[in-house]
């Protein structure tokens, strides 16, 4: 009996871990905006998960004055928001497809766009 107990919490110390990477992985990112030399643009402007990954974006726009408005959308995922300065913004979604997809401020085309890379 104390051999079987002993196996059952060796193999229980020994599967955790197993079943911890199992899960589907996860990605936080902060994202900041922000304005260089006139020119307005997300940093990171290349975010890189894995396929299937659940991401959450924490969206900040830091571009004066206060109360400026800049866009954030990933139209092939169906993301557009509107991010106010002093206003931070929380994204959720899963990277259910594999590929590269603009990122851009819906409301300025001059803003420096980037991309969502989803890797397979
Ligand atoms: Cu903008």
């Amino acid at each position: 009996m104390r051999k079987v107990v002993t196996l059952l919490a060796l193999t229980l110390a020994l599967s955790a871990p197993l079943a911890r990477a199992a899960g589907a992985p996860t990605a936080a990112l902060t994202v900041v905006n922000t304005e260089y030399e006139g020119t307005k643009i997300w940093v990171p402007s290349n975010l890189i998960v894995k396929k299937g990954s659940k991401v959450t974006l924490t969206l900040i726009n830091n571009v004066p004055p206060d109360g400026s408005q800049h866009g954030f959308a990933i139209p092939d995922y169906k993301i557009e928001e509107l991010v106010t300065k002093g206003e931070p913004k929380t994204v959720e979604f899963v990277a259910n497809k594999a590929g590269v997809f603009p990122i851009h401020c819906q409301l300025h085309p001059k803003h420096v766009a980037g991309s969502l890379v989803v890797l397979p």
